[in-house]
């Protein structure tokens, strides 16, 4: 661990350096005895609520919490020790911030490398105090990041960022004495968020020819965003915002997703856009609601007409865009790299001179 000996003769030099440079700090000198009302607190950066959501804390997303300091008076030398369940959280960085304590003295800082090990790190910063600075008041000392570990303990959890004791958190005044403190550990809940979202919906082709399909199969997938519990969904279809399909009482484990198949009977429907919205209902306690719902645009169009200027958009015209397009194409089937379905325009599961002679017999026709 992070000796405290070893700061302190950190400070000392810092000071003696000082001197040597014709600061006004004399070593030695007593200490005024100060009633100190300084406070050293733990708490996350812009989340003053103190709760960390599931949704935003996966396993891999960092957290940042603040070290701060509170109400202190003559403060050249900080050493701050932090300490937290290794099995909860994993240390990623300590570092100062820009508008941290000492940023005003103008100075470069003195930082020790950190002393990390398993549940804690140590860490301190000082300066070479010539002309003579000190800082008065409240302000940041460092910040800590941290990622959160999957726990197998049921939700919510709290969890603590403590503060160490004496000997590894020090407040150190212009003439390296200790400037007593109180200290106020971080206490973080982590919450289950219950979260469904429409990942995907994808209907067999997204550029119809008139009149070539009877019915599209859409694929709808789902996935339980949750990171800790699994859920149960209801999923309704839309296509054109008449009621298509319900599927009820689906459930999936934490972080699974399934795919379902609906079927859409297009027979009889008009070129232009069409629309099909996948939608869940809000599973109990979930506030997420954006990835809720999903809309995917369907165009039945000429037959041939399969691209424009921009490439897989159609454009309710057939030209030689078209045409060349089908031709890329040409050979290729379901099980080619290459495969889109939306080439193959008489849908009969290869792209070849069938799909090309449609497009030829279509050429310069617009829409209607
Ligand atoms: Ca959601
Ligand atoms: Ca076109
Ligand atoms: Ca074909």
């Amino acid at each position: 661990m992070f000796k405290r000996t070893f700061f302190t003769e950190m400070m000392l030099i810092s000071i003696l350096m000082g001197s040597l440079g014709l600061s006004t700090v004399v070593v030695g000198q007593a200490n005024p005895v100060v009633e100190s009302t300084a406070r050293v607190v733990v708490n996350p950066r812009d989340r003053m609520d103190r709760t960390l959501y599931s949704n935003e804390t996966f396993p891999g997303v960092n957290f940042v919490v603040n070290v701060t300091v509170i109400d202190v008076v003559d403060l050249q030398n900080w050493q701050v020790g932090l300490n937290w369940d290794p099995a909860v959280m994993e240390y990623v960085t300590v570092r100062v911030p820009p508008d941290n304590v000492f940023s005003p003295s103008g100075r470069s800082l003195i930082m020790p490398p950190p002393d990390i090990g398993p549940g804690y790190v140590v860490w301190g910063a000082t300066y070479i105090n010539d002309p003579h600075w000190i800082f008065n008041g409240t302000g940041t000392l460092c910040q800590a990041e941290f990622k959160l570990l999957p726990t197998p303990n049921p939700l919510p959890i709290t969890f603590n960022l403590t503060i160490s004791p004496y000997d590894e958190t020090l407040l150190l005044d212009g003439n390296a004495h200790d400037i007593p403190f109180t200290t106020e550990d971080g206490t973080f809940t982590l919450l289950a968020l219950p979260d469904i979202a429409v990942t995907n919906v994808v209907p067999s082709k997204t550029i119809v020819g008139y009149n070539y399909s009877k019915s599209l199969a859409i694929n709808v997938t789902i996935l339980n965003q949750d990171y800790y519990l699994p859920n149960t969904f209801n999923l309704t279809i839309y296509a054109d915002g008449e009621l298509l399909a319900t599927t009820e009482n689906v459930t999936l484990p934490s972080l699974n997703f399934t795919t379902l198949v609906f079927t859409w009977n297009i027979t009889g429907l008009l070129k232009g856009n069409h629309t099909i919205t996948a939608v869940t209902a809000p599973v109990p306690g979930e506030t997420d609601l954006n990835d809720n719902v999903r809309n995917q645009t369907v165009v039945i169009t000429i037959p041939g007409d399969v691209t424009s200027t921009t490439p897989d958009v159609s454009d309710g015209m057939v030209d030689m865009r078209d045409i060349g397009a089908i031709c890329n194409h040409f050979g290729t089937t379901p099980s080619s790299s290459e495969w889109n379905s939306n080439y193959d325009v008489n849908e009969d599961n290869v792209v070849n001179m069938r799909d090309i002679g449609i497009a030829c017999y279509n050429f310069m026709k617009t829409d209607p």
